[in-house]
């Protein structure tokens, strides 16, 4: 973590702009604070990337709030969407440096790609330079060191490995880094985690999570019955209402262990990787400030 920042911070010196990759499910959570203190003043381009996977009102809504701030475009790694755009911001930079540049010595653009684990950065290296040149992974921490790339039109892109940084303030900003694999899951109780997504789903994106499992406001009663019936501690008037949830998808998949337990590991792991997917709609889980 200190090493990558070190190498973000020697490397600052060397590029003339800095294009920062923020997975656009969580605008907030999914930029780390300290690019702010490192980049200050260099010229940035901030993308949201993984829109297919994001909420396109939501995504309206940032685009406004950051587009105030500096060049924000949205894109998407995979199929190239926002690539164009991307690129001529990145010529119109690359003209008004040559033209400052009393002494006529054209030097090409040097681009630097910073952004937390997992948004994106290597996928969107590989669509500027239009070849596989990075190697990509759909886990935190595939790129460790620093690799420069030069693109077709000369410019010279350093692609960097994510950068998480080391104490969140907000514990939702850890939670939305692991909903949204930032970070590692083996350092998370995936019970807990799968559970607190559904919670957030629950009352932002109830329809399309209803939709995905199939549920019905009878299936949840059912639920609901079958967990006081099971456990003497169930106090009838708090109960976990996303827990509810969550024994009812066990139940409709049949996520069913021995002695007729449910298998919340099982549930919550398949929400998360079908969130991760997004097979339970466009979903982005945070909001601008008003
Ligand atoms: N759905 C979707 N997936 C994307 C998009 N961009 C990248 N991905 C996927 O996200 C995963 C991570 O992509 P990488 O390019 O390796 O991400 P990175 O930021 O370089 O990750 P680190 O090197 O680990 O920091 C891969 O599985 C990509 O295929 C996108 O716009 N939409
Ligand atoms: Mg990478």
């Amino acid at each position: 973590m200190k090493k990558t920042r070190e190498l973000i911070e020697k490397n600052l010196k060397l590029v003339d702009v800095v294009v920062e990759v923020c997975d656009a499910r969580i605008p907030i959570s999914g930029r780390n604070p300290l690019i702010d203190d490192i980049v200050k003043r260099k010229p940035r381009i901030l993308l949201l990337n993984k829109s297919d996977l994001a909420d396109e009102r939501r995504t309206r809504m940032w685009l406004s709030f950051y587009g105030k701030a500096f060049t924000t475009l949205v894109t998407n790694g995979m199929s190239g969407g926002g690539m164009r755009e991307l690129f001529a911001r990145l010529e119109v930079l690359q003209r008004e440096m040559q033209e400052a540049k009393a002494s006529g010595v054209a030097r090409n653009l040097r681009v630097m790609i910073v952004g937390i684990p997992n948004s994106g950065k290597s996928s969107l290296l590989n669509r500027l330079a239009k070849r596989r040149g990075a190697q990509v992974g759909d886990r935190p921490g595939v790129t460790r060191g620093k690799q420069w790339i030069t693109i077709e039109n000369g410019m010279q892109i350093l692609d960097t490995p994510g950068v998480l940084w080391p104490k969140f303030e907000d514990p939702r900003t850890g939670m939305n880094l692991a909903f949204c694999g930032s970070i590692r899951d083996e350092i998370l109780d995936v019970s807990e985690l799968g559970l607190e997504l559904i919670r957030i789903l629950e009352v932002q994106y109830r329809e399309p999570l209803f939709e995905r499992y199939g549920l019905s406001e009878e299936d949840l009663e059912k639920a609901r019955e079958a967990g006081m019936a099971m456990d003497d501690y169930y106090d009838e008037e708090f109960v976990d209402s996303a827990l509810v949830i969550m024994e009812a998808i066990a139940k409709k998949r049949g996520f069913i262990l021995p002695g007729r337990k449910l298998d919340y590991e099982r549930t919550a792991r398949t929400v998360l990787d079908e969130f991760r997917a997004g097979m339970i709609g466009r979903i982005t889980l945070e909001l601008p400030p008003k």
